[in-house]
């Protein structure tokens, strides 16, 4: 790994027990510079792109999320409202947590330039007429499993130079306001899409965090600027009108929700909306100017697989649970579950009237699951009448 490991001394994260008798918090801010760089180095050799640190404290957002929350944007997401005091500080999840080291992982994104529409200063996003679904999901395994297994090396790192501090990666589930993390850690800002912003990679990358007690934040890192400007490419393309204003998505009207997060039916009134998303919405990425020239190295493991396959409604509509079993177990489907994503297949087949996959939606009026069964008769419906506002 070409990483030398230097055992720093345990204790250096209370300034106040450190033997060193001159300038003790000069050489605790020069131990931490050293951890930095080398955690930097090691996670860099690992795939990750950008490390930032941010000293473990009350999330400045946390407001935000509350009232968020308040109104009801999470939709059915309970897990958010549930864990809901966690979210306030990292030590919610990681008791006496004096550092967050947040990583960047580039993916695949739909680059999109093919499909934004320039209105004057207005960029659009043209009809899109074939299924798809959202490009973080395109990997043969799934995003958390990989990063976890790329952030073992660097814990263990993190534990070898601290001995005595607890140290934990989270990928995604933990309650911890990653985005918030990350921009006061220098690693991006927050558009008007919500989405955390690079200037090199763009919006298409996920996050994660490893939390420590050792304190290595330091404090010379300014908080990302904002570089979103007076451009809103997002907030109009966004064919749902998700956004409840700049900064604040309205998870009751977002396609990502819908497909991947709610359980249950899709009521009528929403499922023209989904347009030819599968799973998942990339739309307000798809416009945003910082992600036409994206200069990301992605690892060769999270490359896209099988994407033709995963567009196609009815290679959904074609599986039984073993074959999904096989074929999704570690991917971001499983969480969905077949169920749901033949719901939104089926769905999607009668937005787009998607020929191949009629004789499938046949099939399924005869389905044992009953809020399948009635889609189905509605899917048929659909493409009886030929009135669906996509077409
Ligand atoms: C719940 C969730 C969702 C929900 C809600 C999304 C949302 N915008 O809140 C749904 C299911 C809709 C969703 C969709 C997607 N998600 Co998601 N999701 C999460 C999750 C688990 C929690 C997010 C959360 O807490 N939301 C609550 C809101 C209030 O918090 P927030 O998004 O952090 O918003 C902050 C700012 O908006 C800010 N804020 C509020 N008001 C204001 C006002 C101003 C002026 C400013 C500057 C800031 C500001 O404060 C908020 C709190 O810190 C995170 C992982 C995590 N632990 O953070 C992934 C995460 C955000 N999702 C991610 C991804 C990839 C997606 C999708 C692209 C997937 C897809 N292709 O469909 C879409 C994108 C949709 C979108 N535009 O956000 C990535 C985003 C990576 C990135 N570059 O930002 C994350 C970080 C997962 C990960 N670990 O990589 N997601
Ligand atoms: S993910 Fe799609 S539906 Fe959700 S806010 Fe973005 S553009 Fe709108
Ligand atoms: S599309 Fe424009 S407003 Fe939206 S996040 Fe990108 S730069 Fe910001």
């Amino acid at each position: 790994m070409g990483c030398t490991i230097v055992q720093i001394d345990d204790n250096f994260h209370h300034e106040e027990t450190n033997p060193i008798p001159l300038e003790p918090s000069k050489t605790v801010m020069i131990l931490a510079e050293i951890a930095r760089k080398q955690i930097e180095d090691f996670a860099k050799a690992q795939g990750f792109h950008s490390v930032g640190f941010a000293a473990s404290e009350e999330a400045r957002t946390y407001p935000q999320f509350c009232e968020w929350l308040d109104l009801g944007y999470a939709a059915s997401m309970g897990y958010l409202e549930k864990r809901r005091k966690a979210y306030q500080n990292p030590s919610g999840v990681l008791a006496g947590c004096r550092t967050v080291v947040l990583l960047t992982l580039p993916y695949q994104g739909h680059c999109g330039t093919n499909s934004v529409i320039k209105l004057g200063r207005k960029r659009r996003l043209g009809p899109l007429s074939n299924p798809t679904f959202g490009s973080y999901a395109a990997a043969k395994v799934d995003y958390h499993v990989w990063i976890r297994r790329k952030l073992k090396p660097l814990v263990r790192e993190l534990r070898t130079m601290f001995p005595r501090c607890m140290t934990r990666a989270v990928v995604d589930t933990a309650p911890i306001l990653e985005r918030h993390f990350a921009n006061q850690s220098g690693l991006g800002w927050i558009g008007k899409n919500t989405m955390l912003l690079n200037r090199q990679i763009g919006s298409y990358f996920f996050l994660c965090a490893i939390l420590t007690q050792a304190d290595i934040a330091g404090n010379q890192v300014p908080r990302a600027k904002d570089h979103c400007g007076t451009c809103t490419a997002c907030l109009d393309a966004c064919p749902t009108g998700a956004f409840a204003s700049p900064y604040v998505l309205d998870a009751n009207r977002c396609i990502s929700y819908w497909t991947i997060e709610h359980r249950g039916q899709i009521p009528q009134a929403v499922r023209p909306s989904l347009g030819p998303w599968i799973f998942g919405c990339d739309i307000c990425q798809m416009v945003c100017p910082w992600n036409q020239r994206i200069n990301a190295v992605i690892p060769e493991e999270i490359k896209p697989f099988e994407v033709q396959e995963k567009s196609d409604c009815s290679h959904w509509l074609s599986l039984d649970q073993d074959r999904f079993d096989n074929l999704y177990r570690d991917t971001p489907f499983w969480r969905t579950g077949l169920l749901s994503m033949q719901r939104n297949a089926l769905i999607v087949a009668a937005n787009l009237r998607e020929p191949s996959a009629f004789p499938w939606i046949q099939k399924f009026t005869n389905h044992p699951n009953q809020d399948l069964v009635e889609l189905a008769h509605w899917a048929i419906e659909e493409y009886r009448s030929g009135t669906n506002q996509e077409k």
